[in-house]
């Protein structure tokens, strides 16, 4: 009898390790073991240069806008909190886009991120995605690739594929091009593949055909044609300006007379949509 009794407390005590053991190795599935990811480097890094970028050229920026700059180089944004690991080992809980800044500015060349813990979520323009490994990871930040040319955004120097490098869409010069935005229609101009939104994509305001869009300025007001929406100066947006006088020419510009009444559009000031009925050769 008092064998069969230490024979069920033994038994007892098997199970109750055996039950605890397999808790523990549950919990530790569950919470996710930070892996080891390229693809958070290369995001951290990309995050880090931008932040950068916008303290040396010294003016008030979006450089800072952890959101903005993750949705133009990777198309979405974190869903925190996220779970990073430095290079030394020590993980990191990062729960707000403003600690993700604080995060990157404070890397260096010998403490960077080497790893996150999946799974976690991230928010695109179709949806919350959970990206579960380092795969996944990879195959989103390599599916953003707003010019669709095969190279991804945050390897792309001419986002939108205009013609016009990042850089140089970058008007106020403060290091960070994805807060420019000539049309105000929410999209940057390095993303944005008609800059003054007037209807006209920017690769074809390349007026002179040089291969340069920024050096054409039918008005000379200063404001190159692609980011002037009114780019004749005729009080007419571009937009509306296309073939008016129904001669085949797209785009007044370089069109002098849009109405065919014989005098320019930029000479006689008319609207474009105007007749010559008198035969003046001034619609009105
Ligand atoms: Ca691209
Ligand atoms: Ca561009
Ligand atoms: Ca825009
Ligand atoms: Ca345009």
């Amino acid at each position: 009898m008092k064998t069969l009794k230490l024979t069920i407390v033994a038994l007892l005590l098997i199970n109750f390790s055996f039950t605890s053991c397999q808790k523990e190795s549950t919990v530790a599935d569950n919470e996710g073991a930070v892996e080891a990811s390229e693809t958070a480097r290369t995001v951290t890094t990309a995050l880090k240069t931008r932040a950068t970028a916008r303290g040396t050229a010294g003016s008030s920026s979006t450089g800072t806008d952890v959101d903005n700059n993750l949705e133009f180089d990777f198309c979405f944004n974190f869903v925190y909190p996220i779970e990073l690991q430095y290079n030394t080992g020590t993980s990191t809980t990062v729960t707000s886009s403003t600690a993700l800044l604080t995060l990157v500015q404070g890397l260096t060349t010998t403490q960077y991120i080497t790893g996150i813990s999946f799974p976690f979520s991230i928010v695109t323009p179709t949806g919350t995605q959970v990206i579960r490994n380092e795969t996944e990871f990879q195959a989103a930040i390599n599916s953003c690739d707003t010019d669709h040319d095969g190279t991804a955004n945050y390897q792309d120097s001419d986002t939108d594929g205009d013609g016009i490098a990042d850089t140089d869409e970058d008007l106020d010069g403060n290091g960070d091009p994805s807060n420019d935005d000539t049309d105000g229609d929410g999209l940057a101009n390095c993303m944005d593949s008609d800059d003054d939104g007037d209807g006209v994509e920017t690769q074809y305001e390349d007026y002179d055909g040089n291969g340069d869009v920024t050096d054409n300025d039918a008005d000379n007001d200063g404001t190159p044609d692609y980011l002037d929406n009114d780019a004749d100066n005729d009080g007419v947006a571009d937009g509306n300006d296309n073939d008016a006088n129904g001669d085949g020419q797209d785009e007044d510009h370089g069109n002098s007379g849009n109405d065919n009444d014989g005098g320019g559009s930029d000479n006689d000031n008319d609207n474009d949509s105007g007749s010559d009925s008198d035969g003046d050769r001034i619609s009105r």
